[in-house]
């Protein structure tokens, strides 16, 4: 059954019949994740670098009541420049549509989208976790459990150390989410290329990708696939000076009692202030890079045939 909330433009449409590659991206991060104007160009950016690799890039919001399956370039500029979006994760999304609301789609909310659509691959930054203090607050991602049930394959760089890096990628061994480092052992920390944890598996090339995607829901798993990118080195933030803005804006978190949604984007966007525009540049480098494997690995899934 077709979802009517659906809306495809035709140029997703005609590439989804043909079988040219797509690549899914998400918009919490233009609405929640990133200022304007830096929000804007580093969209544009992406689906940019989308289009070198050869595949048509799938940006999916919330418009109207609407679930936006690629964007207009002139609505992706009127989105951008809207500072009063809903921020739509899995359980967001019934309301927002019923209401008539617009919003961006978090990672969760952008699989399920996504998956609708038929698109296998999902470019982002980084994925939501475990928090640090999850021991008191069960403030866990409904990105991870959504990883659990929708077949949908994250590209990204690893997750902030806002999270605790060790328990989000436990709770994906307990859900049975692959978690595969692309050409690296370690699992990356988004601003900085390792962890300290290492990833489940190293893989090389995004043929090897595909073909794990290809078998994982061959066998029916209806599971996700977490694919982690480390930042390019010369890309990278001091560890320091990151540990330090993350401490200080968790402190203030707790300070003013931010708590559910809020609690990601508050702490994204004190990071960010606290870099001073460091990890600003820093997040925009991650995510053409992650862009640039996404296209390429859903290159390599859709030659699987
Ligand atoms: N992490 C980032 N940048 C982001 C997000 C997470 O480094 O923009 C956004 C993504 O949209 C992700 C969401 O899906 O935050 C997770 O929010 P929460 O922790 O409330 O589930
Ligand atoms: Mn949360």
């Amino acid at each position: 059954m077709p979802v009517p909330q659906l809306h495809l433009t035709p140029e997703v449409e005609s590439a989804l019949a043909s079988g040219t590659p797509v690549v899914a991206l998400e918009s919490t991060i233009i609405s929640h994740g990133m200022p304007y104007p830096e929000n804007l160009q580093t969209a544009q950016e992406v689906e940019a670098l989308v289009r070198e690799e050869g595949a048509v890039p799938v940006t999916i919001a919330v418009q109207d009541g609407k679930i936006c399956i690629g964007m207009y370039a002139e609505a992706l500029e009127r989105f951008a420049q809207n500072r009063d979006l809903l921020k739509i994760s899995r359980r967001d999304l019934p309301v927002a549509l019923s209401q008539g609301k617009s919003g961006g789609t978090t990672v969760a909310a952008t699989m399920i989208c996504a998956h609708m659509a038929g698109i296998a691959v999902f470019v982002t930054g980084g994925i939501g976790g475990v928090h640090r203090n999850s021991e008191q607050t069960l403030d866990i991602s409904a990105d991870l459990t959504e990883l659990a049930h929708t077949p949908v394959a994250v590209v990204c760089a690893g997750v902030k150390s806002i999270l605790d890096i060790p328990k989000t990628l436990e709770f994906l061994e307990t859900q049975g989410v692959p978690v595969i480092g692309f050409r690296t052992n370690e699992f990356p920390a988004f601003f900085t290329p390792a962890s300290g944890s290492p990833a489940q598996v190293r893989m090389d090339t995004p043929e090897e990708i595909a073909r794990c995607m290809k078998t994982q829901w061959s066998l029916g798993l209806e599971t996700g696939l977490v694919i982690a990118n480390p930042i390019p080195a010369e890309e990278a933030l001091d560890e320091n000076l990151v540990q330090q803005a993350i401490l200080d804006s968790l402190n203030e978190a707790k300070t003013q009692q931010i708590s559910g949604k809020d609690v990601t984007p508050f702490l994204l966007e004190r990071v960010n202030q606290r870099t001073q525009g460091q990890s600003l540049q820093s997040n925009t480098a991650l995510i053409r890079n992650n862009a640039r494997l996404g296209a390429r690995i859903a290159g390599a899934y859709q030659r699987l045939g």
